[in-house]
Formats: structure tokens, sequence, C-alpha cells
């Protein structure tokens, strides 16, 4: 038997996906399969001593979504947790213990190493738990297990993740493993994914690491059954789960016409993330129709050298189109910005933020500072300014040699001493944008989810959606 452990329990909830996914595959398999939902429980340490105090898995899979919270000044740091949790079910069982997850893989050996962990998958984890299971019980052949990272004489290797063996993805409809009934109450919207992996070359992201760089895209037909089984479960608030909907842009107006084939766009409620391009008048158009109501841009900047910096294919005149199709089309936009990247001044800033003024969208995400992760081109550029402990863009909140694992932001020092400050002065109280919590009166306006009581509170009170469009209907009242 196969027990899968959720251990995300920020507030609000958000469904763990992937256990849906994993479970779905495994029973596929054969393999009973039973999911211990932490983040549902009332007392998290008291499930886990009753759960295994009567049941003796073969395989305990733990499910870690978020290594920190992503979010500067929060920097809230996750894996500790994690490790009490593993060294928890550790004292309850003898089952393998394997961690995976989309955090997990940005850092599977680190998490590994800190954590204890017996195994690791990095990338999807469906094919890898089936043979994982299969290989524990016969062969112990883990070479060829995909993802895997496990230990051989003391060292840990890394088996290539899988998504380098497929190019097309399925996956199971049935989404029945998790109680994504109560993820829907507590949590205002359930996840869905009609691909994986990105073939953009963002020069911040980790989802090239943890998703690959191929697009694997799901049968429209195969979403739409998925879809169709979350409604019957009474849930009829959606969000995409993709790093990008529109990548490719063929692929989503694919989707769409399924949807709309099946006449879906008038019982849900879609939303999703979006690269600024490609996007087009039968895109927006085609989306509407599918029921899409709510798009967040990856905008980043609408300076140009910003986003030749950042890696991005787009223009600021392209966010305006972005912006027009989506008011043409009554579908609510936010745009997000990344503000403090490498050479961030602050020119570029009152740039954007007036650019994005101007062009008018329902709201944008002003957050300030770059997440540096291992692997990415970040660090190249962090390695290419000099010495990283006396790099004056280098944030952080713990002390000793900068580690990357742990949260360690970039914010360009030519924003000056107090840089959130400086954003909210350039933003002026424009009440559309989420912004910086300013270093000295730390007045919360921004749009961090991590333990988020307003959301909590709007969601229990019936608000239904993403978060950035509940945040935005309730500071706007
Ligand atoms: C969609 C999304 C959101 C949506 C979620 C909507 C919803 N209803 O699900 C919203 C906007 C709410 C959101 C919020 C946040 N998010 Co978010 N989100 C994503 C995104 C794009 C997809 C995540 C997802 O569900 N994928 C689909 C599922 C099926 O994939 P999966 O979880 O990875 O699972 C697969 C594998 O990882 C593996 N796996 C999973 N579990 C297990 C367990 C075992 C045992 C094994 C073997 C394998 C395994 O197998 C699964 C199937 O193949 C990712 C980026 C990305 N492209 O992945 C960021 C991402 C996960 N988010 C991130 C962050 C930081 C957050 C927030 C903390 C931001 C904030 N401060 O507010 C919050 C946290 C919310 C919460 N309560 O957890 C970061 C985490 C990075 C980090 N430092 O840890 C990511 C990676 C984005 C990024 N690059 O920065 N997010």
């Amino acid at each position: 038997m196969l027990t899968l452990i959720n251990t995300n329990t920020m507030q609000p909830a958000i469904a763990p996906v992937g256990l849906d996914y994993i479970a779905g595959a495994a029973k596929r398999a054969g393999i009973e399969v039973e999911v211990v939902d932490l983040c549902l429980a009332k007392d998290p340490a008291a499930t886990l001593r009753d759960y295994f105090a009567n049941h003796n898995p073969n395989l305990v899979g733990l499910s870690f979504r978020n290594v920190d919270d992503c979010f500067w000044p929060s920097c809230q740091w996750f894996v500790p947790r994690l490790a009490e949790t593993i060294k928890s079910i550790r004292s309850l069982t003898k089952a393998p213990i394997v961690v995976g997850g989309v955090g997990f893989s940005i850092f599977a050996n680190n998490i590994v190493e800190h954590t204890g962990a017996d195994f690791g998958v990095c990338g999807d984890g469906e094919q890898a738990m089936v043979s994982l299971l299969n290989e524990l019980q016969s062969k112990k052949k883990f070479e060829k297990i995909p993802g895997l990272v496990w230990r051989k004489n003391g060292t840990i290797r890394n088996n290539p993740p899988a998504w380098q063996t497929n190019q097309t993805l399925s996956l199971a409809t049935s989404r029945d493993a998790i109680d994504n009934v109560t993820y829907f109450e507590r949590g205002g919207q359930c996840g869905i994914e009609t691909k994986r992996g990105c073939s953009r070359n963002c020069i911040y992201c980790a989802d090239r690491l943890s998703k690959g760089t191929t697009n694997r895209t799901r049968n429209p037909a195969e979403v739409a059954d998925e879809a169709e089984s979350l409604l019957a479960q009474g849930i009829d608030v959606l969000h995409i789960c993709d790093s990008e909907f529109n990548i490719p842009g063929e692929h989503a107006k694919a989707i769409c016409e399924e949807f709309i084939r099946r006449g879906l766009g008038n019982r849900l409620r879609w939303y999703t993330y979006m690269a600024v391009v490609p996007f087009d008048a039968a895109l927006a158009g085609a989306m509407r129709k599918a029921g899409y109501v709510g798009i967040d841009f990856t905008g980043d900047s609408a300076c140009p050298a910003m986003l030749k910096t950042y890696r991005q294919p787009h223009t600021a005149q392209d966010l305006a189109s972005a912006v027009r199709l989506c008011r043409e089309n009554g579908i609510t936009v936010m745009i997000d910005l990344l503000l403090g990247g490498p050479g961030e001044t602050p020119q570029t800033a009152k740039q954007t933020i007036d650019f994005i003024k101007q062009i008018n969208p329902d709201c944008a995400g002003a957050p300030l500072g770059v997440r540096i992760y291992p692997g990415t081109e970040m660090v190249n550029v962090v390695s290419a300014e000099g010495d990283i402990e006396t790099n004056p863009n280098i944030r952080r909140k713990y002390t000793g040699p900068v580690d990357l694992f742990r949260p360690t932001f970039y914010i360009s020092h030519l924003l000056g001493e107090r840089p959130a400050r400086l954003i909210k002065d350039l933003i002026a109280g424009d009440k559309r944008f989420f912004e910086p919590i300013d270093e000295v009166d730390a007045v919360s306006t921004d749009h961090n989810y991590n333990d988020n009581t307003e959301l909590v509170q709007a969601i229990a009170a019936g608000a239904r959606g993403a978060y950035w469009h509940i945040l935005h209907k309730l500071r706007s009242c």
C-alpha cells in the first residue's frame, strides 16, 4: 500500500493537485492508495499518530509544494517543518519515505540531505511513484526510475527526470483521491493542468527545474473530462496550474474549443496565468466563450531594458494590447510585475508603474525582489557581479554565508535604502496595485497568499475565484 501525505498547511488551503494525479496513476496500476491530508487535519501530529497506529504502508510519499513563500520581506522557510514531519513519521512507521513536489524539485538534493528522507522525486511523480513501489518490492533497481533521488554507497544519485522521456501527457481524470470539495470551500478554487513544462527562458524562473523546458500538452478532451469530474463534485471555479496557459498558443485555443463544444463556458469559471504573448483577439474571444473570467499576465516590467534583462519577449505595447483585449472580452485582468531585478533604477520602476497606470488593468501586482534559485540564469547574473557575500543587491533575513536554499532575494541597490517605500511612493495610493510592504511602517497591502486571514475570511463568507481577484474586490470596496 502507498500512503501519500500533503504537508502544505498554508491557508487559504490549496489542494495538492499533484497527489490527486499520483493517486490516480497508482490506482490505474492496481496499487492501493490512501491520502493523509495535514492541511485539512485539525491536529496534524495527532492525525499522523492515529493513522500509522492503524496502517502499515509499503511506502510513504510526502508532497512538498512550497520551499518558502517566495515573498520578500516575509521570507518564510518551510524546510524545518518538513524535517520535523519526516522525523515524526520515522518514529511511527518503518516504511521508506519519499518526498516530491514542485518546491522539492527545485532543491531536491538539499532537501533529501537536510531532512534525511530515503528518496526524492524530481519532476513528475506519477510514473516514478509506481516504479519506486514496484522496485522496492522486487529487485530494487533504482537506476531507471525517472527523476529519482536516491543514495548509493552513501552518496546521493540523481536520475534524469520524467519530463525528458515523453512529449505528451496523459493524467487520471477522476480527481477523487483528495477532498476537493473541502478545498473548494476553504480555498475558493481548485487547480487543473492542461500541460506541463515551459519553453521560455525567463532568467528568474524555477519552472524549468521542476517542470522541464518542453511543453508536454494534454489532449483537450482529457482536460475537459477532468473539469467535468470536478464540476460533478460541485466545483465550478478552476485555476489552471500550467506555468503559462498560452504557451503554446495553439494548444490554448484547442482547449478553449473543447470547453466551448461541451458547453463548459456556461457552467465553469476559469482563471489562469498567461504570458503576455502570444495573445490575440481570437484567443481572447475563445477564452471568454470557454468561461475564462480572469487572467494574470506575467508582465514583469514595462521598461524595455528590464524586459530584456528578464528575457521576456513582449513589449510594453503588447501589455497594452493584452489589457485592451481582456477589456473588450469582459475578462478581468491582472498584470504581475517583478520589481527590483538587475539594473532596476527609480527611473525604470517609475516608467513601469506609470505605464501600468495608463493602460489600466483591473489590478497589478508590484512585489519587490527576485527570489534567486540555483540552476537559473539569475545565479550567473549574480556571479558576474562579483563576490556574492558583499553584493549590495542580495537581500536575506538569515545570518551566516549566503545560502540560496534559504529565501534569498535580489533587489537592485540602485533603488536606494528603502526600495519598498520608493515603489509605494510611485504607486501613490493607486488602489489597483498590490504594493510591497514598506520597510518601516509595515502596512500590508501586498498579495502574499501565505496565511492570509483576509482571504480566508472572505472565502469562508462565500468568495470564490483567484486570490488577486478576491483581494481586488475587497480592497476596492
Ligand atoms: C498554479 C499555482 C498557484 C495557484 C494555485 C491554484 C490552485 N488552485 O491550485 C495560486 C495562485 C493560488 C498559487 C499560490 C501560491 N504559490 Co504557486 N504556483 C502555481 C504553479 C504555477 C502550479 C502549481 C501546481 O499546482 N502544479 C500542478 C501540480 C499537478 O503539479 P505539482 O504540484 O508540481 O505535482 C507534481 C510533481 O511536483 C510531483 N509531486 C507532487 N507531490 C509529490 C509527492 C511525491 C511523494 C512525489 C514522488 C512527487 C510529487 O508529482 C506531481 C504530478 O506530476 C507553480 C509553478 C509551476 N509551474 O509548477 C507555482 C508555485 C508552486 N507557487 C509558488 C509559490 C511561492 C506560491 C505562494 C507561496 C505565493 C505566495 N506567497 O502567495 C502561494 C502558496 C499557496 C498555497 N496555499 O500553497 C512557487 C513555489 C516556489 C518555492 N519557493 O517553493 C511556485 C513553484 C512558483 C514559482 N516558481 O515561484 N500558486
